[in-house]
């Protein structure tokens, strides 16, 4: 009997003398667990060592206890220090691998510029309002109506066959210029509380065959003012401090007799040249002179229409094209370079960077 719990002893001992290296070389949790699993799991070798209990005598059952619980806290022991040693691993790589180096420099982001045309459309609406003028837009799908009759453009008109328009249905187009948004304000202006200044920037749109000066959809900005003893001189005046803060202070303006539907008398307005000063050049095509803004004295007839007393109240508006003043000023020589989305052609214009 000696003998036998003698040979249990010896082999919970050799158990540990086997399990404490395997532990000490474990590579790995899982590899850990399961040499937990090869020795104290339900069919472990010491779990069969303890099975051995039943047929031992009441002196030797402890004894055999005492061993197995010497084993069990080496083994614990052991297998603590390996686990918490390779739990330190584990979470030292996950950090090495998710390092951020926080003195790296930022990312630069792409920065976009804005279209050469808004710059431009910005700018001249810059100036208006520093002048007091309201910036008003409205719809690019128009009525007939407010397209052309409001105008003093009657459907018999000959000059609405100068403008090929897109219609959408006998009374809907796509605006042939902004006017329609004057028309709009006009029959809605309250004059007792005050003039009315506006000018009107977007989008129009013209039956024309694209080439390097037409494009079937361009820009436009068209101004208006009405009240009260307006004159051609308020025109006039406006106009020139336009032209000298957009093309410079030493430029001069003439004015031409013209013809347009909604203004009489009508005009065009040339600036001397910014190029050569007037001299003649490439520019201005040796005249001296660039032609940059149609206008006139609002006609009677469109004052009427949108319900203002034209013996009363009286008023200028004038119109251009951003489109051809951004060739102008930036020496563009084909319009469709603004709506080509070329980005070559597009980042040139760096001054609209935020
Ligand atoms: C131009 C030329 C001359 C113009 C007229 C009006 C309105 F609404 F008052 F009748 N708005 N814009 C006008 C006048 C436009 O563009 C070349």
């Amino acid at each position: 009997m000696e003998n036998q719990i003698q040979q249990h002893i010896e082999a919970v001992t050799a158990l540990l003398n086997k399990a404490l290296p395997q532990i000490e070389v474990s590579d790995s949790l899982s590899q850990l667990d399961d040499i937990r699993v090869t020795y104290l799991g339900k069919k472990g070798a010491l779990t069969q060592i303890a099975a051995a209990m039943k047929g031992l005598s009441n002196e030797d059952r402890p004894r055999l206890g005492q061993a197995m619980n010497e084993f069990k806290a080496a083994f614990s022991q052991a297998f603590d220090s390996k686990k918490s040693e390779l739990e330190h691993r584990a979470l030292n790589q996950q950090l090495a691998s998710e390092a951020l180096d926080i003195s790296l420099p930022g990312r630069q982001m792409p920065m976009g510029t804005r279209h050469i045309i808004t710059q431009t459309m910005e700018e001249i609406e810059d100036l208006f309002i520093g002048m007091g003028y309201q910036v008003i837009e409205g719809p690019e799908v128009e009525m007939d109506h407010y397209n052309f009759e409001m105008m003093n453009l009657p459907k018999s008109h000959p000059a609405r066959d100068m403008q090929d328009t897109f219609y959408i249905d006998p009374e809907t187009l796509m605006r042939t210029h902004t006017s329609p948004v004057q028309a709009r304000v006009m029959e809605q202006h309250d004059f007792t509380k005050g003039p009315l200044k506006m000018i009107s920037p977007g989008k129009v749109f013209r039956r024309d065959n694209d080439d390097a000066t037409h494009s079937h959809q361009f820009h436009q900005i068209e101004g208006l003012v009405v009240d009260k003893h307006i004159t051609m001189a308020d025109l006039k005046g406006t106009l020139e401090v336009f032209a000298q803060a957009l093309f410079g202070q030493e430029r001069a303006i003439r004015l031409r007799p013209s013809y347009f539907p909604f203004t009489e008398p009508s005009v065009e307005v040339d600036v001397s040249c910014f190029k050569c000063g007037g001299d003649g050049c490439n520019v201005c095509k040796q005249t001296g002179w660039i032609e940059i803004l149609g206008a006139g004295m609002v006609h009677p007839n469109v004052l009427e229409m949108a319900g203002i007393d034209s013996t009363v109240y009286s008023g200028f508006a004038f119109g251009m094209g951003p489109d051809r003043v951004a060739m102008l000023k930036y020496n563009v020589d084909d319009i469709r370079h603004f709506y080509q989305n070329d980005l070559r052609f597009l980042t040139q214009f760096k001054g609209g960077q935020n």
